[in-house]
């Protein structure tokens, strides 16, 4: 079987892998190529996204999962989650077992990593008779089940039995985070969306080795959690959504459900009430104990920011806030509560320090550590207090004296990370306030040497908020994430020593048969040569 000479580059390869279906059916120069007769060529390690720390190729040496293959491990919720991907589409038994005499197969074990793959990280080494994936903390045990299935064929993470051969490039790899903190935001206030459809975004954000979750769970155009004893918030303050929708909420067993199934991937869920501003749907649910009127705001269905505060002033603001951190506290295992704070344009400067001031104070009371968009930084924060960063500009004195203080920093600036910018001026879904951001723009800069006064040992990580104004579907939801989040996901993960965009392109690329096959509907950026067929 020749195909014409082929520069066997990294895209080639990945290209070649990809075509492979499509020469079979459009190849005129040579004889078609089945699978049976061409082995899948293995997923070269360059092609992994995150880049991993350090990834040495042995240079011939590959495995191939057979039909009799077991996975051993020391963690069965990690070993049935790669099972049930794998049985799915290959068909085979894949029995999980704890490790013992047997050898060969997929090895999942908690012993032998080196200590510097710290909590999350892990070493994989491929040979000819086995995987091994070796981590000191199962989430790094996960890390490295992700990367085994970049390394497998897009299919093996289909849908359908497929034909194989399933085999992985062999070699070492050691990798382990940057940050530690790598996020994802979605916004499901201004647009409500099912736990299905939250999962689904779980599911995806969880390739890629992100592991915080943010839920935007309240706004002016929607209260999307229910809160005992406070039962209007969502039967009246969840109703509808921008557009004047439904809407919807969650119940708190729906919320458990989330956080169990965030947790299941190691993704920790950090809920987020938005105050002082933004709560027009708290106020129009209960205007006696949050406004200073006592008058009802009607429900709004817009657009506008920055018109809506709590009344900073009354004690019953504060056992409102009190009765939600208690609970929310209660159903997060996480150790963040977001409490926004960003656009409390209608709070005076004054009523807002004292007020983030209080709030900081009743998230500890409640054992919690408070993020908060980064004006929390013009209040006395606590030293645990994380200041989240989403303006547009290089520098802001109150978040580098936080910095310089001792607070971290998590980094959003919004016209690299906020996945609701357009792509270009002719995207139909999104903004562009903060400007146009195409994937190189989103992958072309260093969190660690961005925002002056704040250096790599100042920031927490890195989060990519999708605001949902224009958003409504999950496939306008995968539309602006893909491929901007495998992006931002590689600047939280790997080494600035990686980071060279003609590189990422090419393991963009790679991604596009794994996205076809998961049925991810992504931006196909004319900045990345996608290959046919995906
Ligand atoms: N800014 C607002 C969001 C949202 C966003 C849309 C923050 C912290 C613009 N606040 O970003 O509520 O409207 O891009």
């Amino acid at each position: 079987m020749s195909f014409p000479r082929i520069r066997r580059s990294r895209l080639a390869v990945a290209a070649l892998a990809a075509l492979l279906p499509v020469a079979a059916l459009t190849s005129v120069a040579a004889p078609a190529a089945t699978a049976a007769t061409v082995a899948a060529v293995p997923t070269p390690f360059s092609s992994i996204v995150p880049a991993p720390a350090s990834a040495t190729p042995a240079s011939g040496a590959t495995y191939t999962l057979a039909s009799g293959a077991v996975i051993s491990t020391d963690v069965p919720g990690i070993g049935d989650y790669l099972a049930a991907i794998l049985r799915r589409s290959t068909g085979y038994a894949l029995p999980v077992h704890t490790p013992g005499t047997t050898s060969g197969g997929i090895s999942l074990l908690l012993s032998g990593a080196p200590a510097s793959v710290g909590d999350q990280g892990y070493q994989l080494d491929v040979t000819a008779s086995g995987v091994t994936v070796r981590a000191g903390k199962a989430a790094g045990l996960f890390s490295g089940v992700q990367t085994l299935l970049q390394l497998l064929p897009a299919a093996a993470q289909g849908a359908t039995v497929g034909s194989g051969p399933w085999t992985v490039t062999g070699g070492k790899i050691v990798d382990y985070p940057r940050y530690a903190y790598r996020g994802a935001m979605l916004d499901v206030a201004r647009h409500f969306f099912t736990v299905a459809q939250v999962k689904r975004y779980i599911d995806q954000i969880a390739l890629y080795k992100v592991n915080q979750f943010h839920l935007h769970l309240a706004d002016d155009q929607g209260w999307r959690i229910a809160i005992n004893g406070w039962d209007r918030l969502t039967t009246y303050g969840g109703s509808t959504q921008v557009g004047g929708g439904s809407g919807g909420y969650y119940t708190q067993a729906q919320y458990s459900d989330l956080v169990a199934y965030a947790a299941q991937r190691y993704i920790t869920v950090i809920p987020e009430i938005d105050m002082p501003g933004h709560t027009n749907a708290a106020e129009a649910s209960y205007p006696a104990q949050l406004t200073c009127d006592g008058k009802a705001p009607p429900l709004y269905t817009g657009t506008d920011v920055g018109f809506s505060s709590l009344c900073t002033s009354k004690e019953s603001t504060y056992q409102f806030l009190d009765a939600v951190i208690s609970q929310l506290a209660a159903l997060t295992p996480g150790p963040y509560l977001h409490i926004g704070g960003d656009e409390a344009k209608s709070t005076k400067p004054a009523d807002y320090v004292a007020f983030v001031n209080r709030v900081q104070q009743i998230v500890a009371s409640h054992g919690k550590t408070s993020i908060g968009w980064h004006e929390v930084a013009n209040a006395t924060l606590l030293p645990s207090t994380v200041p989240q960063f989403w303006d547009t500009t290089t520098s802001n004195a109150a978040v580098a004296a936080a910095a310089k203080n001792g607070s971290k920093i998590l980094m959003s600036p919004a016209n690299l990370t906020y996945l609701d910018m357009k792509y270009t001026s002719s995207t139909k879904l999104g903004q562009d306030w903060a400007g146009l951001t195409e994937v190189k723009k989103a992958y072309d800069w260093n969190p660690g040497a961005y925002l002056s006064g704040v250096g790599e040992q100042s920031v927490l990580g890195i989060e990519a908020p999708l605001w949902t104004e224009t958003i409504t579907s999950s496939a306008d939801i995968e539309y602006m994430a893909f491929p901007r989040l495998a992006a931002l996901a590689e600047l939280g993960w790997s080494p600035q020593s990686t980071h060279n965009w003609t590189a990422f392109g090419k393991r963009l690329a790679a991604q596009g048969p794994l996205w076809k096959v998961l049925g991810i509907a992504y931006y196909k950026s004319p900045q990345v040569s996608w290959p046919s067929g995906s």
